[in-house]
């Protein structure tokens, strides 16, 4: 633009100055003010050259060209490209690869498809995107859902859920677990394990439960229903608290029997972390964890398994770890 059109130049350092241009956006996309002027300050010198430049000597002394800034124009003119630029934008792809993976239910390759179809922008996926119905709510709430709830919100959804289960059956548990039970300060979601003692009651509940919770206006959205895991009930939602100014917030139920409440617990409570070191252990026992039970006696041949063993009676979470062979570890301790 600063060339004025009665004097046309010819740019002969159209090769390095594409390159800067290039910067220089990434560098405005980043805010990177200092660098956005340096840089441009740089591109209005080198259009004005009558010569391409072609030692680093030369960078070096135009006017207002620092060492470093040399060092790029020397590697653009000697390799006619430049690494810090391949980086910036392999960075982006890394950015948006992010903000996407963080719609729920949006996996890196979903996220890599969409970004090779140019999408770059939650406003791209809403509008060019063919979105399945969970990536439709994860976009709907998708502040939200990275927002982490206090300790204090995720009890009080906790106790929306057990007020409801107890309005149903009573005597029956309803407990958060989760980050909730190891005593982080904030919570990702709520997850809440549902059972009953007498062994039998937990049958049925799952569906009144969602049903009356529902009715309620509580849960706003599902993103899983019933997925069936044996003898065990998930739900993957969304809920609000009634009031002004609630969030959105994830919520998980799972209903088990009373006879897998051990497993399912320790499971439930994490971390996902602590759960696969716990396997593992297992594992080199001859026996395997799961969300169900701890078994004995477990044959396997390389990694296949070829015997599923026997489950042994964990009526608590304690006997999951004494047959494990391992001391007693408090939700608090279980993040590592
Ligand atoms: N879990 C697991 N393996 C996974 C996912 C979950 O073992 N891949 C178990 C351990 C988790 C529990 O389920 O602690 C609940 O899962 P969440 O994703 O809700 O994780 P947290 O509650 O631990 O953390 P956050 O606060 O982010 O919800
Ligand atoms: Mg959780
Ligand atoms: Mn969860």
């Amino acid at each position: 633009c600063s060339q004025s059109s009665k004097n046309p130049q010819v740019n002969n350092n159209q090769h390095i100055t594409d390159k800067l241009e290039e910067m220089v956006q990434k560098y405005k996309s980043t805010n990177d003010q200092w660098r956005v002027f340096s840089y441009q300050k740089a591109i209005q010198v080198l259009k004005k050259q009558a010569k391409p430049i072609t030692t680093w000597e030369q960078a070096k002394n135009l006017p207002g060209v620092g060492a470093r800034l040399a060092d790029k124009i020397w590697e653009i003119a000697e390799s006619g490209d430049l690494r810090k630029l391949n980086e910036l934008k392999s960075s982006e792809d890394i950015k948006v690869m992010e903000l996407f993976t963080n719609v729920w239910g949006v996996g890196a390759h979903t996220a890599r498809q969409w970004y090779q179809q140019g999408l770059r922008s939650l406003e791209d996926l809403q509008t060019k995107a063919g979105l399945n119905h969970q990536q439709k709510v994860g976009l709907k709430h998708y502040d939200d859902f990275l927002d982490r709830m206090s300790r204090e919100e995720a009890a009080e959804i906790e106790d929306v859920v057990r007020k409801a289960a107890e309005s149903l059956q009573e005597g029956i548990i309803a407990q958060a677990c989760g980050s909730y039970r190891r005593g982080k300060k904030t919570c990702g979601d709520v997850d809440v394990l549902v059972t009953h003692p007498d062994g039998r009651s937990h049958k049925g509940i799952f569906g009144k439960l969602l049903a009356k919770l529902k009715s309620q206006g509580f849960l706003t959205d599902d993103l899983v229903t019933a997925e069936d895991n044996g003898n065990q009930k998930k739900y993957l939602g969304v809920c609000k608290l009634p009031g002004e100014n609630r969030k959105y917030r994830r919520l998980d139920i799972i209903v088990v029997p009373y006879d897998e409440y051990a497993c399912a617990l320790v499971y439930f409570t994490g971390s996902a972390h602590f759960n696969r070191s716990l396997r593992h252990l297992a594992k080199k026992m001859g026996m395997s964890l799961s969300e169900h039970s701890l078994n004995t006696g477990v044959v396997r041949k390389g990694t296949e398994k070829v015997y599923e063993g026997r489950p042994v009676p964990t009526p608590t979470e304690e006997s999951v770890f004494k047959v494990l062979g391992v001391p007693f570890r408090p939700p608090e301790e279980r993040d590592h």
